[in-house]
């Protein structure tokens, strides 16, 4: 998978995506993250990305021309599966949306800022818009890095053990069960006896049970009882 990230923040992009398992991701050639400069494309010898808005009011708003550029070069070169627009008026992120996303070749997001974007690009560049959750940040940059973060760590061959994402929460609906390692006793804080039995069986269900347990608990939204 090939993600275009177009910010006017890259830095706050280069520095997430150098590390830990989205650089093993990276290097391995499971996944490719390429983050563009928005100030690259423009033609404004002041290297400007924004403008107030017509009509007046308050905050500025990103201009379409170096978007546009940037997003044909991009389109030029090869096609995308999707040109996301990270808002917070988008479609609220879930697992199951990143999952089929997961599906795609080539991703174009970009991030907005300031007010956000000159409306034409919305209607004519983007074919997505997605949210990570209903509070609001001062860019998409960190709501790029949740959804790329999503998408790679599904990639078969990304995660060490290549069932591990099958069995996070979220993946079937419900939460994960507690998990333990050694020791099993901890200044008289044990571990449950029946993950030491070694009978796999009962240890599958146990999980289960818990799983079920916890989510009532938690998210009774995720059961449909
Ligand atoms: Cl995608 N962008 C911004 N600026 N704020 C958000 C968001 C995105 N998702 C939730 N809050």
């Amino acid at each position: 998978m090939r993600i275009d990230i177009i910010t006017c923040l890259p830095k706050l992009l280069d520095s997430f995506f150098g590390h830990s398992i989205l650089q093993r991701a990276q290097q391995a050639g499971h996944a490719e993250v390429l983050v563009h400069d928005l100030r690259d494309y423009t033609a404004d010898k002041h290297r400007r990305v924004d403008d107030y808005p017509f009509g007046g009011g308050a905050g500025m708003v990103m201009q379409i021309e170096p978007i546009a550029n940037c997003i044909r070069k991009l389109q030029a070169e090869r096609t995308y599966d999707d040109v996301i627009y990270m808002t917070p008026d988008g479609e609220r992120l879930a697992q199951s949306l990143v999952n089929r996303l997961s599906l795609s070749q080539n991703l174009i997001i970009l991030c907005g800022h300031y007010k956000g974007v000159d409306e034409r690009v919305r209607e004519h560049f983007i074919t997505r818009e997605i949210s990570i959750g209903d509070y609001v940040l001062s860019g998409g940059e960190l709501a790029a890095a949740v959804l790329s973060d999503a998408l790679i760590r599904l990639i078969p061959g990304v995660l060490g053990d290549e069932t591990s994402a099958l069995t996070d929460s979220f993946q079937d609906d419900l939460l994960a069960p507690p998990i333990y390692t050694r020791p099993a006793n901890f200044e008289g804080w044990t571990v449950p006896d029946i993950l030491l039995s070694g009978h796999e069986a009962n240890v599958d269900n146990w999980r289960h049970e818990q799983a079920l347990a916890r989510t009532r608990a938690r998210r009774p939204d995720l059961l449909n009882e």
